[in-house]
């Protein structure tokens, strides 16, 4: 078999797929699918998650008209080749799912029907956005795209980007932002008498939908109350808990996925195995069968995300930060030094599942396993980098409340400590063995950085991230924090680590 391919992914493919490709294709007739959602902020999660249960759905009878358009609205270099790329390839691209025995399975996703880049055509994409047939607007737009305030809990007006939207929306111009977009859609809607299309997040925020429909109200408020009310009334903003690894992917993977496809796929994606997404029931213009593509409709969204974030995430942030500081680059490899896996499940066990309510039927215990292990795959070869980028925005989504608890109740903040201490290391751009770090933090900004004093690790709890959690009034925190920066810096990461593990954890296999 060959290891690359002179074909590339396209209908064409589809139409006469190499007699040799390994990767399962869409078994429904491609050309009568139509879009029903539009999804903004088409990335590797989404590709790998929402976009999979839809795909599902299409092969149901009855499901032509539940496509997706894709909706990019950056405007880099990266988000110009990737529009340019899914036009190449009629909006075909491929899943690879990399299970922990390193087989691989590949599939060809065919629910991406169309992909309009904003930067190029915001008029069209209000169009669409406008049109009949939609009746979905799905979001992954990231934890800091939603504008929050951390603080004082407000969608922020004054973001430069709302601002100018705000304005343009005055002047007749076409918006770019994600909210401008949804706002001037939804008003269209409402003047030519169609129904709202529900705003489905697939963001991993604490209460998705709700926030969802805070940034959308309040930008509409301040265009037009009576939009505002309208909106409040017709649209629908589930919640959902969304959970799937995506990462980067490698060259070794992109070549590996080639060979299976027999076809090269200028956007491949690639994820674990492992898929959840539990959502409410709650759509404002129809809904396809998600049901039926294995997604779970529940009443205990916010204790499935609560779950998720505290565990999952939370974790996946406390494991990158000490992690890069021990000079390592991927999850697996980290997974694989007992003291960062002992540092995971004491962190897990102590610090976030006494203060958790559980949904019906999920066992933390069991969940705290599968965790560890989904991590430790070697084949999915999950990023540091990747996971620690923009935690200034991550970390008090993931760990606010988990620290609120510790404080409340008097217990250990050391991991917490450790946490804050290894992102004061990561702004730096060092690693512990000296080597730079590409840092990548879009919401951590000149303010903030002129806050930072290189030579007082206090100054970081000033920072807007933390600000509101008000640790530097805490004697407690203030204490475990500075004890554990200078031991990291006189005795090394190492020693830190062992530090801040319970004595039972600190010789567990
Ligand atoms: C990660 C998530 O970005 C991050 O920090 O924790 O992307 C994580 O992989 C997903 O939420 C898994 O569902």
């Amino acid at each position: 078999m060959r290891d690359t391919a002179d074909t590339a992914l396209s209908d064409a493919f589809l139409r006469r797929p190499p007699r040799d490709t390994r990767a399962t294709l869409p078994r429904y007739d491609r050309s009568r699918i139509k879009a029903g959602i539009a999804h903004i902020g088409v990335g590797n999660f989404h590709r790998v998650h929402q976009a999979l249960y839809i795909e599902r759905c299409l092969h149901l009878p009855g499901h032509e008209d539940w496509g997706i358009v894709g909706i990019g609205l950056g405007d880099s270099a990266s988000a110009r080749a990737k529009a340019d790329a899914y036009a190449r390839q009629d909006g075909l691209y491929s899943v690879t799912e990399f299970a922990a025995d390193g087989t691989a399975a590949t599939r060809v996703v065919g629910a991406m029907v169309d992909y309009l880049h904003a930067p190029r055509d915001p008029g069209a994409v209000l169009d669409l956005l406008a049109s009949p047939a939609i009746r979905i607007v799905s979001l992954t737009i990231t934890e800091g795209g939603y504008n929050i305030d951390e603080t004082s809990g407000a969608f922020r007006l004054d973001d430069p980007d709302v601002a100018a939207d705000l304005a343009c929306a005055r002047t007749g111009e076409l918006p770019r932002t994600a909210f401008g977009l949804i706002v001037a859609a939804l008003a269209l809607r409402r003047a030519a008498g169609l129904p709202a299309f529900t705003v489905m997040s697939c963001d991993n925020l604490r209460s998705n939908g709700d926030t969802a429909r805070h940034a959308v109200l309040s930008y509409a408020y301040t265009l037009d109350t009576a939009l505002a009310a309208w909106i409040d009334t017709h649209a629908a903003f589930p919640n959902s808990m969304v959970d799937r690894i995506a990462p980067g992917v490698s060259d070794q993977q992109r070549k590996r996925v080639a060979a299976i496809l027999q076809a090269e796929d200028a956007q491949p994606a690639v994820a674990e195995p492992f898929t959840q997404w539990v959502l409410e029931d709650r759509f404002s213009a129809g809904r396809p069968d998600l049901a039926a593509a294995g997604a779970v409709f529940s009443d205990e969204v916010h204790a499935h995300e609560a779950v998720k974030g505290r565990m999952l995430n939370a974790s996946h942030m406390l494991l990158a930060y000490p992690a890069l500081q021990c000079g390592y680059r991927t999850v697996p490899e980290a997974m694989h030094d007992p003291l960062l896996r002992r540092l995971l499940g004491s962190f897990m066990e102590r610090d976030v599942i006494p203060y958790l309510s559980l949904p019906r039927g999920v066992s933390a215990h069991a969940y705290k396993e599968t965790l560890l292990k989904r991590f430790a795959n070697p084949a999915v070869a999950d990023q540091l980098l990747r996971i620690a980028h923009d935690g200034a925005a991550k970390i008090p989504v993931f760990h606010s409340q988990t620290i609120a608890n510790l404080l409340a109740q008097g217990a250990d903040l050391s991991r917490a400590a450790l946490l804050l201490a290894c992102f004061r290391l990561y702004l730096m751009g060092r690693d512990g063995n000296g080597a730079p770090l590409a840092v990548d933090e879009p919401h951590f900004g000149e303010a903030d950085l002129a806050l930072l004093d290189p030579n007082d690790p206090l100054t970081l709890l000033d920072t807007s991230p933390f600000a509101a959690l008000a640790l530097g009034d805490h004697p407690g925190f203030v204490d475990a924090y500075l004890r554990i920066a200078d031991m990291i810096d006189s005795a090394g990461i190492r020693i830190a680590l062992a530090g801040v593990l319970p004595s039972g954890f600190r010789t567990a296999a």
